[in-house]
C-alpha cells in the first residue's frame, strides 16, 4: 500500500535525458511510484529501449525524442503532448553535459554549448511546461543542480556556471510559480557512477579524492537519488519551494 504522501498514481513525468544514466534511473523511480513516464533523449534507438524496458516492468512509458538545445524541436514535442490529451504533471530537467577544459583552452561555442544544454534548456522546457500547469493549478518541477552548484572545481567552469545558474533558476521559477500551485526545487547528486564520471572513476588519483572527500567514503548510485526525486514529485513536498536537496553522501557539508 503506498502512503499517499508518495503515490504518483495519475500523474505523467517528463524526464529530459532519460534514456540512460541518473535521467534513466530517475525516470523508473517514479514509474515505480506509479507515474507514466516521459522518456527523452536524442537518440531514437535508446530512448526506444527505454521505454520498451520500462514497459516490460510493466510501467507506463513513451519516447519523446528531441534535443534539449532544439527550442522549435521543444515546441513541437509538447504541441504533439497537448494534441493526445497529455498533462506532464511533472518536469525533470536532467538533461546536461560536461566539458572538462582549463577556461584559457576553452572556445566560446563550447561553453555556450555546456550554458545551453546544462541552463538555458531547463528555462524552454520549463517554460512550455509551466505555461500548461498554470493553468491546471498544478505541477512539479524538479531541476538536477549539482555540488557545482555551491563549489567550483578547476577545469568544469561552464558546467559549473550552468549549475549555479539551476540553483538560481530554480528559485526564480519559485518566485514566480508557486502561487499557482507549482512547486519548483532541485536535486544536488555528488560525484555518482555514471557514463559522464567514468573517466573519474578510472582515475586512481581523483577516484581517491572522491572516497577521501567524500563523508560516506564512496560514489553514488544512480538509483540513490530515487528517494529525492519521488519526494518532489509528490504531495510531500506541496510546502517545499526553491531548495535543493543535496544526495552527495554529506560532501558538500564537510571541509
Ligand atoms: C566533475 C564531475 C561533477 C559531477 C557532479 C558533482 O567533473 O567534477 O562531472 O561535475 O558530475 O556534478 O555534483
Amino acid at each position: 500500500m503506498t502512503n499517499p504522501l508518495f503515490d504518483l498514481t495519475g500523474r505523467t513525468a517528463l524526464v529530459t535525458g532519460s534514456s540512460r544514466g541518473l535521467g534513466r534511473a530517475i525516470a523508473e523511480g517514479l514509474a515505480d511510484a506509479g507515474a507514466a513516464v516521459i522518456i527523452n533523449g536524442t537518440t531514437a534507438a535508446r530512448v526506444d529501449q527505454a521505454v520498451s524496458e520500462l514497459a516490460a516492468k510493466g510501467h507506463q512509458s513513451r519516447a519523446c525524442v528531441f534535443d534539449v538545445t532544439d527550442e522549435a524541436a521543444i515546441t513541437k514535442a509538447f504541441d504533439a503532448l497537448d494534441a493526445a490529451g497529455i498533462h506532464v504533471d511533472i518536469l525533470v530537467n536532467n538533461a546536461g553535459i560536461q566539458l572538462r577544459k582549463p577556461m584559457v583552452e576553452l572556445t566560446t561555442p563550447e561553453w555556450r554549448s555546456v550554458i545551453e544544454t546544462n541552463l538555458t534548456s531547463a528555462f524552454v522546457i520549463g517554460r512550455e511546461a509551466a505555461k500548461r500547469m498554470i493553468p491546471r493549478g498544478y505541477g512539479k518541477i524538479i531541476n538536477i543542480a549539482s555540488l557545482t552548484s555551491e563549489l567550483a572545481r578547476a577545469t568544469v567552469a561552464p558546467y559549473t556556471v550552468s549549475k549555479g545558474g539551476i540553483k538560481l533558476l530554480t528559485k526564480a521559477m519559485a518566485a514566480e510559480w508557486a502561487a499557482s500551485g507549482l512547486q519548483a526545487n532541485a536535486i544536488g547528486p555528488g560525484y555518482m557512477i555514471t557514463d559522464m564520471n567514468q573517466a573519474l572513476i578510472d582515475n586512481p588519483a581523483f577516484d581517491a579524492w572522491v572516497k577521501g572527500r567524500t563523508p560516506a567514503k564512496r560514489w553514488g548510485m544512480p538509483e540513490e537519488l530515487i528517494g529525492a526525486a519521488v519526494f518532489l514529485a509528490a504531495p510531500a513536498s506541496n510546502y517545499v519551494n526553491g531548495q535543493v536537496i543535496y544526495v552527495d553522501g554529506g560532501m558538500i557539508s564537510v571541509l
